[in-house]
This record gives C-alpha cells, sequence and structure tokens, in this order.
C-alpha cells in the first residue's frame, strides 16, 4: 500500500494537541497531495481548526483506527497499533465503564475508585471453567486462566500485580486471590473484607490474611488512602486434587520510618487510629490512651485526620480476623498492649541542658511506655541518653544531646514495631501451613498473588522509595525479559523466521542500583564507617557513578543539594540522600536490645524472639520429613539487624532486601507468569475521571505498547514437538496416530496435527526443537480436542453397553 492511499480524504488521524502535553487530538483528512517522498496533508481537527502538514515516513499523523474497533478488549486487535490509539481505546472503554482491557498477555486495570458490581456471585461463575477471550476481560478471566494452566501440567503460577501508588493493586490482588481460593463461593465484594460464605477453614484463613496485613501494613500517604507500606506475597498450596491445602505468605522491607514520623495528611499505620476508636472506654483508660489521638506525637504529625477511614468498624475487623488465624482475645490484648506502649515511647520528653540530654524520671509517658514494655524506667532513661563505645581496650560512656536521644527513643519503637509485623506474619503462616509447615509437604503446585509497593515520587524521595523503585526496576526488568527477551532469543535459538524487536531495557538502570560497585554497595560500606555520614555517601556516589558510562541512568541534580537523580523506567527520580545511612543501618543500641530482650513482659520476649531468630531458611520440617515440591521466596528476617549470632558483618536493610528481592525473582522464574498491570486515571482519586496525561505516562512505562507489537507479531504458544504430539495426536488419523507415537516421530505428528485442524501456515512456525503457535492456535486445538475425546467416550460407553 503506498502512502497516498493511506491518507487518502477522509482517513482520521490523530494530532499532536496544542497543550504540549504529549497527548493527542483526532483529526480528518481534507485532502492529499505527493511530491517526492513527502506527503501534504490538509486536516480539520475535531475543534474544527484547520490545517496543512508536509512530511514523510514517521513524521506523518498516526492513524485512528475503524469505529469497531476503537474500543477493542484487546489492544492486540487493533489494526493501527500506535499510541494515541492504545491511549483512545483505554479511554473509550474506561468512558463505558468498562476497567479491563486486554493487551496481548498483560491485562490493563484502571481504577474505578467507586464500588462497581463486577465482582458479584453471577460474575464470579461465569468466569469459572471459561477461556479467557470468551468473556468481557477481566481480572478472574487471569486468575482462572493461572487456574487452567496449573491444571494442564502442574506448573506453578505467579500472578503479579504492578502499578503506581493508588492504581489498584491491592484491591485487584485480594479479588484474585478470592477467586481462587474460593472459585465457587458465592460472595466476593471488593470494598469489604467480609469472609465469603461457605469458605472451608483454610480459606477462611486467607482472606483474614487481608485485614490483618492492611491495619498493620497500610496507611494514609498523599497518593492513597489505604497505601500498602510493605510487600506481599502470598502463595496458594494445592495438592494432587487441586483442594487448598494451605498458603504461605512473604512479605518485603516494610517501611519503618512511618512510626515515628509522618509527612503532613499522612497518618501512621491504622493499626493504632483503630485501637483508639475501637477500643471499649475502660481498655482505653488502662492503656493510657484517648479515643482523641491528637496528644501522641506519633499520631498528630500530619495533621487532623478525619475519619473517613471508618476506623472503628475496620478495629472489629482486625479482630475478627486476628481470631480466625488462631490470635485469641488475650493475645490481641498484648498485641494492644505493645502498640499503646510504643505511642508512650513517642511521648517522651526529651530536654536539653547546655551539654546533655534529660529525661524527667517523673515522665508519665516513661511509666506507661516501661511498664507495658517491662522494662525498667532507669535503665531505659540511662541507655537513652547515654552512649557506650566499646574500644579496644575499655568501654567508655558518652553522653548524647537531645535530638540524639530522640533518634534512640524512635529507633526502638520503630525495632520493636517492625518485630511486632514479622510476629504477626510467622503467626499468620503457622496458621495458614500447619504449625509444623505439613501443608507445604502435601502441597503439588501453587498460584502466587504478588502485590508489591508501587512505583513512587513524591516532593522529598528518601531511602524508602530508593528501596520501593529499586524492586520495580527489578519487576520491570522480569517483565521485559519474559515478554520480550525470552520470547525472542527463543526464535533465535530455534532458528524460525523474526524480524527483532527493539525493548527499552533497564539493566543499567538496575546495575546503577545493586552492582558490585553501584548505590547499595557503596551505601554499604558507608553505614559500615563508624564516622560515615549521608554527606561523604554522597561525595563517593558523585565519584564513582558521575561517569559518561552512567550518563543515561545517573545524574547530579542541578538545583538540588545533597541529592542525587535516577533515569527509572518510568521517571527521573531526585532522592535526598539525608538519613540514608541511619535508614539502612537501622541500629537500636546493644544495651536496648538487652533491656528489650530480657523484659519481663512474656508477649515481647516472644515476639523478639520470633523476629530475630525465626527467620530463614524456608519453613520447618514437616514431620514426615516430606520436602514440599513449590517454589519458595524464603523468607526475610530480622535476625541481621541485631548482629546476633556468628556473622560478623551486620547485614544493612538495603543488603536484607536486595537478597530478599533476588530470591523472589528466582522463585518469578521458576513459575508461569501472568501480569496484571493497574492504571490510576486521574491524582485526585476521583471515580471515572480520565487523565489522558496521566495515563499515556503510565502506558509509556509499563511497556505495554511493546508488548503488544511482540504479541501481535509473535508467537506466543510455544511447545516441543513431543510434548505437543503427545497432546494432540489423537486429532490425525486413529491408526496413524498411535503408529507414528510408536515410532516416536514428534516433529511428524505436529505437522499432520497441524494439516488436519485446518492451521493457516502463517500461524505457526517449526523451530529445531519446538513448534511456535499464534495467538488463538491452542484454543482451536483445545476444543477439537475434546469434541474427539468426548466422542471416543461416547463410542466406548455404547461398545461396552453393546457387549453386555
Ligand atoms: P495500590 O495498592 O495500587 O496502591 P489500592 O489497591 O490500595 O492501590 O487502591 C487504591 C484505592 O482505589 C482503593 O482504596 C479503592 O478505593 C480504589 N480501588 C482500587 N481498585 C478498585 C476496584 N476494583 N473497585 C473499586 N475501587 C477500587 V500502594 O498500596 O499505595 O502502591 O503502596
Ligand atoms: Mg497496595
Amino acid at each position: 500500500m503506498t502512502t497516498l492511499s493511506l491518507y487518502a480524504p477522509g482517513t482520521r488521524v490523530y494530532l499532536p494537541s496544542d497543550d504540549s502535553d504529549g497527548c493527542w487530538i483526532t483529526a480528518e483528512v481534507l485532502s492529499c497531495t505527493k511530491s517526492a517522498d513527502t506527503l501534504t496533508l490538509a486536516l480539520r481537527d475535531e475543534n474544527g481548526k484547520e490545517s496543512t502538514l508536509t512530511g514523510s515516513g514517521a513524521s506523518l499523523p498516526p492513524l485512528r483506527n475503524p469505529p469497531l474497533l476503537e474500543s477493542a478488549d484487546d489492544l492486540a486487535t487493533l489494526s493501527h497499533l500506535n499510541e494515541p490509539s492504545v491511549l483512545y481505546a483505554v479511554r473509550t472503554r474506561y468512558a463505558q465503564r468498562k476497567i479491563y482491557t486486554y493487551s496481548g498477555i498483560v491485562l490493563l486495570a484502571v481504577n474505578p475508585f467507586e464500588p462497581v458490581a463486577m465482582y458479584t456471585p453471577e460474575i464470579v461463575k461465569s468466569y469459572i471453567g471459561r477461556n479467557k477471550g470468551e468473556l468481557e476481560p477481566h481480572l478472574f478471566a487471569i486468575a482462572e486462566d493461572a487456574r487452567a494452566a496449573m491444571l494442564l501440567d502442574g506448573t506453578g503460577q505467579t500472578i503479579i500485580v504492578s502499578g503506581e501508588s493508588g492504581a489498584g493493586k491491592t484491591e485487584s490482588a485480594k479479588l484474585v486471590m478470592r477467586f481462587i481460593a474460593a472459585p465457587k463461593a458465592p460472595g466476593l465484594n471488593s470494598d469489604k473484607n467480609s469472609f465469603v460464605d461457605g469458605a472451608s477453614q483454610v480459606e477462611q484463613q486467607i482472606q483474614a490474611t487481608n485485614p490483618i496485613l492492611e491495619a498493620f501494613g497500610n496507611a494514609k500517604t498523599t497518593r492513597n488512602d489505604n497505601s500498602s507500606r510493605f510487600g506481599k506475597f502470598i502463595q496458594l498450596l494445592f495438592d494432587t486434587n487441586q483442594q487448598i491445602v494451605g498458603a504461605r505468605l512473604r512479605h518485603y522491607l516494610l517501611e519503618r520510618s512511618r512510626i515515628s514520623y509522618q509527612t503532613r495528611t499522612e497518618r501512621n499505620y491504622h493499626i493504632f487510629y483503630q485501637l483508639c476508636a475501637g477500643l471499649p472506654s475502660e481498655d482505653l483508660q488502662r492503656l493510657g490512651l484517648d479515643a482523641d489521638y491528637s496528644t501522641f506525637h506519633y499520631l498528630n504529625q500530619g495533621g487532623p485526620s478525619t475519619n473517613e477511614l471508618n476506623d472503628r468498624d475496620k478495629f472489629h475487623a482486625t479482630q475478627d480476623a486476628l481470631g480466625v488465624i488462631g490470635i485469641d482475645p488475650e493475645r490481641q490484648t498484648s498485641i494492644f498492649q505493645i502498640l499503646a506502649a510504643l505511642l508512650h515511647l513517642g511521648n517522651i520528653s526529651v530536654t536539653q541542658t547546655r551539654t546533655d540530654a534529660i529525661i524527667d524520671d517523673e515522665d508519665p509517658s516513661m511509666g506507661h511506655a516501661m511498664e507495658f514494655l517491662g522494662v525498667n524506667p532507669a535503665d531505659f532513661k540511662k541507655w537513652t541518653i547515654k552512649k557506650q563505645i566499646t574500644t579496644r581496650s575499655e568501654k567508655i560512656v558518652t553522653t548524647l544531646t537531645a535530638p540524639q536521644a530522640v533518634q534512640v527513643r524512635d529507633s526502638i519503637s520503630r525495632f520493636v514495631y517492625a518485630c511486632l509485623f514479622e510476629w504477626l506474619v510467622t503467626a499468620i503462616n503457622e496458621s495458614l501451613m500447619g504449625k509444623y509447615g505439613d501443608a507445604a509437604a502435601r502441597a503439588e503446585t501453587c498460584i502466587g498473588v504478588l502485590d508489591i509497593y508501587g512505583f513512587e515520587h513524591f516532593d522529598k524521595n528518601s531511602f524508602e522509595q530508593f528501596c520501593i523503585n529499586y524492586a520495580n526496576e527489578r519487576l520491570q526488568h522480569e517483565f521485559n525479559t519474559y515478554v520480550f527477551k525470552l520470547a525472542q532469543d527463543d526464535y533465535v535459538k530455534e532458528k524460525i523466521n523474526w524480524t527483532f524487536i527493539d525493548f527499552d531495557d533497564n539493566q543499567p538502570a538496575i546495575d546503577l542500583m545493586e552492582g558490585k560497585l553501584g548505590i547499595l554497595a557503596i551505601l554499604d560500606e558507608e553505614s559500615r564507617l563508624p564516622l560515615g555520614s549521608d554527606a561523604s555517601f554522597l561525595q563517593k556516589l558523585n565519584a564513582q557513578l558521575d561517569k559518561p558510562a552512567n550518563k543515561a541512568v545517573y545524574k547530579m541534580p542541578k538545583f538540588a543539594n545533597a541529592a542525587f537523580t535516577i533515569a527509572h523506567y518510568a521517571l527521573d527520580v531526585t532522592y535526598q540522600v539525608e538519613g540514608f545511612l541511619e535508614k539502612n543501618r537501622d541500629t537500636v543500641p546493644e544495651e536496648h536490645l538487652t533491656l528489650l530482650t530480657s523484659s519481663s513482659n512474656p508477649f515481647l520476649r516472644e515476639v523478639l524472639d520470633t523476629a530475630l531468630h525465626r527467620a530463614e531458611p524456608a519453613d520447618p520440617p514437616s514431620p514426615n520429613g516430606a520436602v514440599s515440591k513449590v517454589p519458595d521466596p524464603g523468607r526475610t528476617s530480622l535476625a541481621g539487624t541485631t548482629g546476633r549470632g556468628t556473622s560478623v558483618k551486620k547485614p544493612t536493610l538495603g543488603s536484607i532486601f536486595k537478597g530478599s528481592l533476588g530470591t523472589l525473582m528466582d522463585m518469578l522464574r521458576m513459575t508461569n507468569v501472568h501480569y496484571i498491570r493497574c492504571l490510576k486515571p486521574n491524582q485526585h482519586k476521583k471515580a471515572w475521571e480520565f487523565d489522558p496525561p496521566q495515563v499515556l505516562a503510565q502506558l509509556r512505562a509499563s511497556g505495554v505498547l511493546e508488548t503488544i507489537r511482540i504479541s501481535t507479531a509473535g508467537y506466543p504458544s510455544r511447545w516441543k514437538f513431543e510434548d505437543f504430539a503427545r497432546r494432540y495426536y489423537t486429532l490425525i488419523h486413529w491408526r496413524e496416530g498411535p503408529t507414528l507415537m510408536k515410532r516416536e516421530q514428534w516433529k511428524r505428528i505436529c505437522a499432520l496435527v497441524l494439516q488436519k485442524a485446518g492451521v493457516d501456515r502463517s500461524k505457526h512456525q517449526f523451530g529445531e526443537t519446538k513448534i511456535f503457535l499464534r495467538t488463538g492456535v491452542l484454543a482451536t486445538l483445545e476444543g477439537l480436542r475434546s469434541t474427539k475425546l468426548d466422542a471416543v467416550l461416547f463410542m466406548q460407553t455404547n461398545m461396552r453397553r453393546l457387549i453386555a
């Protein structure tokens, strides 16, 4: 087709909008003339404005799709695949209240920001047992797809939910989990944490993890009222009969700084507010709390918070859920007592004399905090305002300034909370796996759902954002690898005809962060120096990384001091170095640790013991000694943070995080992966408002366009000749099939199957060891196969009847 005919009068195209927001408006070609290689187009845009444009090739406006296709439910079916068309399709569908769209192997989910009637029992039922393309795009279709893939050959499955903060990852992950955990159960509701009627005990326990983890691990941020401040991976374990036998929960790097500090309009973890709003008044009184929590330093820094989050109701849901996983009211009281202790700890007032920090012996907050923690106030006070340094020959005690003492005080709160979270996860796992981990031994296969914090960029970004964005880079890389690299490497290896597609590989950014001489390594080195500082950390960063080789990914910001910029796959983010070292070291003074671990509060001792000792390796051995067949992403551990055991080097938070991400990625590679990309349609959390530049940026950053190109151009299904032959040989002649099977003529069988099924030559290719199929072919073959099997079954039954 010549370009002239592509732009015939009446053709619909997209033009860049004047708003310089990187978006488009629609236009129609009025006339088109060609001279040499260039075309001159007369155009009228959607506002009636006329213009002319001269260009050739890529400088000509992108084409609009025929109206029928403009809201296609799979972007891969668009006949003109360009950025504006993709954006337009997603936008049109959203306007029609269709929040889900396929994009090749990925499901796009645009946040509706209000409850939608898409998760009713009828809808749940309708997706069970159906193929992905049969019904409207839906989370449930992806979940069902994963289940079907697991049934087919027992491979483990992982569903990765990604997207920026507030895009809807956690809600989507919950819905997917509920669908898989209770496919036949009647009620699913995205905005309630209600348990499904008629669910088995383990299913109920799985549902109960949500209110608990959200209470203790989610908080209100500027971007999301219910933002997850930790990464979550939950793996449902199935036995040979596809019954759920248990589940395993892994968590990644809970944000600790939030315990002692919140920026304006943000909150601490929900559980603190729930506690104040939900506890009966006599309990509040006993714990020295008040329904009005504004007197607590740890809760009032974000400013007054309206009770729109319904903390009271949520508190009761949290209590119920704790009960479901076997934490009885008595233990719950012990948990609440620790939480109260932390609030009081934050209120201990530290003042400054000319030289030293002081804490009043009569400080009521200290009294409460120490009573609940079971620690002697005098000892606590001593080691909060003083510090002991051990040199080679002696121990020297020095005094601290008030700000330093406050640092110590807050580090204890953060540490205890992190241990409590760790303990809760252990308790949840014991309930989900059986105390002796016997579920792991019975498990044959699994479906995992990964809901990890989305890419983050605030006005000020610190160590937490660095880790979160690092995790997102790694996941993006897995995605790239999975969709692009693996597919194309395989084509090359199998020597099929294939034009290579470019994609934006983010390996340089990952190397910058985690490489041998990268940011994390430099940070760790600096963290180990007694006199290390944020400033010298930055100096070393700039000295080692500000080089031509890193030009594309590492930048020294022009206007910000004490900061560095990383060009992430999604966006450039500038990180303030202040606090990096302290957060990475994450130390509690040794003396305080001793006080806490020898506390007179047995529950606190148990919590610390669990968090510090019961981490890695994976699950406890089962009583019968069987080993789990299901890949385990491994436990994260706080063990290192105390310098206990035999390890000489105390692991830093950064290195712990890097390690646990590594095991997670290994695990992902052992399973079959499915992707859900959540999109945030606007920044104000408004229902049904679609801000095109916003969404476009997210579509670009997530590589959605490239994915479509590869799924349409490529061969998403690939089978070894033998596997394919074994599954489909029944489709060829009833005598020839088995004969060829006996002779192991796999490739010949494959060819005959395709011939018999009438699969067009353009829809498949033979590689060296594998057969490659375009989208849709496998569905056809499966259909033919089950028809054939039904027929055989029918014949056999009737034959028996005849003989009998
Ligand atoms: P996130 O997990 O992606 O952010 P959430 O899943 O918490 O985002 O979603 C944010 C809010 O969007 C929810 O609290 C709901 O109000 C709304 N929402 C999301 N999905 C749906 C849905 N399917 N139906 C109705 N409302 C929905 V973060 O955890 O911040 O990265 O760290
Ligand atoms: Mg979340």
